[in-house]
């Protein structure tokens, strides 16, 4: 007699056969055979979009081929990156200040005429409140602002307006304010506050500062989406605890069935603030929206919404209802109305900010499932909403809607894609432009529950590609990614042109080096300076000489032109490891305290020679005289300084005693 657990392997069984032998029926392999093609890119062949995905609490940026799916590179913004030597050398290290990991979440491209231009990428650090620039032109960090400040927990973050006049960005947590006073939070209420702030960004190099900020009730931001056309100069927010909970908020913060959504006109407050209607709170000019009237409203929506985006007429904001089974489409039309006419709630402000009347301004409520959380458009008149709990991509359509789907909404909802499993974010290409590409969309799926091969209980995320150019949605290949992409960006790739070197005449490094003459070593009293240069396959020099107690300042200059010819510069036992792209000089400094002969040696695989590429770093024990020790004579040249007297070299324990033989004979 079989027993119960073989009787329910037994169906498990069968019921594997049923799907094995469904997937192999002709039908299944025909249209697996087309979505082989669509997403396949041929050795030699490139594809045609790059997905920038971030890279959530690994604090980097992934790009990867659409359609492909395949991984192409890591940009790291917020963590040191061992392989592109970010982190280490002086420039990233500055930038990386004072911390060794963010949590990207929402990466923005750079828009002209609200279409991408294919300058910056930018992305936030939802943990430690700043926002980073990535340059096109070579992929890398170059800007890291914040921590910004009256701010805690830049997850509504980053969200550029039309022209990348600014970053708009809005913090998470409320905290007291300014940051730095401590408050009870059994004061929440009273004591914390919220902050929506404006990031300039400069037309010409895409510096970034911190313009002004808008005070806010302790409510927790959660997402933004910047208007355009009609809604051209207004960004939304979407907020969950209106409640003003400050513990448990997982029941305290969900009581309410409406939490609020921050309608900001950001052209007013830049106005309000160039008038001088700001105060300074933390060396950033702040605007209190209840003594500067016209710069912020609030809308209730539907309890605890996560994403809100506007759609690519600007005239249709979709807020996803998280716990509503819902997304709720606004009329910015009918809102700005209400506005002018100034219907609001009746008697109703929260702390003086106007609260508008859900029902003028809300064109309706698309029934699209469980779990909605973030929006995307195709430009033709689509929408298709990431479903967390539903587990799918559900497509409807915008309005303007008939009369009869008005009745009946359900009418608009077209297509359901099911997706694997619990999607968090989607992208589908262009989005936030006036102008999407459409095509291809990308679903974010926070579990991947075995759907690869087992690598153990870290699973990765899935991201699958959606076809979305038809009337039904078609899945056609499915990729993985470290933890954890949530938002991501699609740009055509014909679209920018990188540099593959950078261009010798453009380096400015006072300390590059392009030739052998000029390289060397000088000291001057204990700060020792290396100019080194990397060429295939040598440094030059190969020796350094300094001594326990000297501050060495170290810069190499790859002189290479040619695209992919990289070299490392890693020093062992220091914990240096610098990496040169071609025309790139980098610097470190280093405090030395230990003394030895440590090799440096070139990481990148760059020639047939590359394993000779090696040299040595000397450090002499203090005052220890190196005879060999070269350094480059010039101005300012001080002699080594010597302790007294020379310190004796240490004898070698290993050395063949004198008269031994030079070499030992093999041991029996
Ligand atoms: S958020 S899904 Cu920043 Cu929706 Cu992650
Ligand atoms: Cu240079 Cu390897």
């Amino acid at each position: 007699m079989k027993t119960k657990t073989q009787l329910v392997s037994v169906a498990l069984l069968a019921v594997a056969a049923t799907f094995s032998s469904c997937d192999k029926s002709s039908t299944a392999k025909n249209e697996r055979a087309q979505n082989a093609q669509a997403s396949y890119v041929a050795p030699g062949e490139k594809d045609e979009y790059y997905l920038f995905y971030s890279g959530g609490h690994s604090g980097q940026v992934f790009v990867a081929g659409i359609p492909s799916m395949r991984h192409i590179t890591t940009i790291p913004v917020y963590a040191p990156y061992p392989a592109t030597g970010y982190g280490f050398d002086d420039e990233s290290r500055k930038m990386l200040g004072d911390y060794t990991w963010g949590d990207v979440h929402h990466p923005a491209l750079s828009q002209t005429g609200s279409k991408y231009d294919g300058r910056w990428l930018f992305v936030n650090d939802n943990a430690n409140n700043r926002v980073a620039r990535i340059d096109l032109r070579d992929f890398k960090t170059h800007q890291i602002l914040g921590p910004i400040p009256n701010s805690s927990g830049n997850h509504g973050s980053s969200f550029v307006t039309e022209n990348t006049e600014y970053l708009l960005v809005a913090t998470r947590f409320s905290v007291p304010l300014p940051k730095g006073r401590v408050a009870d939070p059994n004061d929440y209420e009273k004591e914390f506050n919220g902050m929506v702030s404006a990031l300039k960004v400069d037309p010409k190099s895409g510096e970034m500062s911190v313009a002004f900020q808008i005070l806010t009730p302790p409510f927790d931001w959660d997402l933004g989406s910047t208007g355009k056309g009609p809604s051209s100069g207004w960004a939304f927010w979407t907020s969950y605890n209106s409640e003003m909970a400050h513990d448990v908020l997982e029941s305290n913060a969900s009581q309410k069935d409406r939490d609020y959504s921050a309608i900001v006109n950001w052209k007013a407050a830049a106005q309000a603030v160039a008038e001088g209607k700001a105060q300074d709170m933390g060396g950033v000019p702040v605007l209190d929206p209840a003594k500067v009237p016209g710069i912020m409203y609030f809308l209730p929506i539907g309890k605890s919404p996560h994403g809100v985006d506007t759609d690519p007429s600007g005239k249709w904001i979709s807020y996803g209802g998280k716990l509503q089974p819902s997304v709720t489409v606004v009329n910015f039309e009918k809102l700005l109305q209400a506005i002018n006419k100034k219907d609001f709630v009746h008697g109703g402000d929260v702390r003086g900010v106007p609260v508008l009347e859900y029902n003028d301004v809300v064109e309706g409520e698309v029934p699209v499932g469980l779990g909605p959380l973030h929006t995307q458009f195709d430009g033709r008149g689509f929408a298709y909403t990431s479903m967390f709990i539903d587990s799918n991509i559900t497509k409807w359509k915008l309005p303007p809607w008939t009369d009869e789907e008005k009745k009946d909404l359900n009418k608009v909802v077209l297509d359901k894609m099911p997706a694997h499993y619990s999607t968090g974010h989607l992208v589908v290409a262009g989005s936030d432009t006036a102008h999407p590409y459409g095509k291809w969309c990308v679903a974010m799926n926070k579990l991947s529950a075995g759907r690869h091969i087992n690598v153990g209980p870290s699973q990765p995320e899935s991201s699958q590609l959606i076809d979305i150019s038809g009337d039904k949605m078609k899945m056609v290949a499915e990729a993985y990614t470290e933890p954890e992409p949530h938002f991501a960006q699609i740009l055509k790739v014909s679209e920018i042109q990188p540099i593959e070197a950078y261009p010798k005449a453009e380096n400015t490094d006072p300390n590059a080096v392009w030739d052998k003459e000029h390289t060397g070593v000088t000291r001057n009293g204990t700060q020792v300076e290396a100019k080194v240069l990397a060429v295939r396959s040598r440094f030059v020099p190969d020796r350094i000489d300094a001594q326990v107690g000297d501050d060495l300042t170290i810069h190499v200059t790859n002189v290479e032109q040619t695209r992919d010819m990289i070299h490392g510069f890693g020093l062992i036992e220091n914990n240096i490891n610098m990496v040169m792209d071609p025309g790139e000089t980098k610097t470190f400094h280093i405090k030395l305290t230990k003394p030895g002969v440590f090799p440096y040696y070139c990481t990148n695989f760059c020639s047939a020679l590359h394993q000779e590429m090696q040299g040595y770093l000397v450090v002499a024990n203090t005052g220890q005289v190196m005879p060999g020790a070269v350094y480059t004579s010039g101005a300012g040249q001080a002699p080594i300084p010597s302790a007294g007297a020379n310190v004796p070299a240490t004898s070698n324990p290993v050395a063949p005693a004198p008269g031994a033989a030079a070499t030992p004979s093999p041991q029996r």
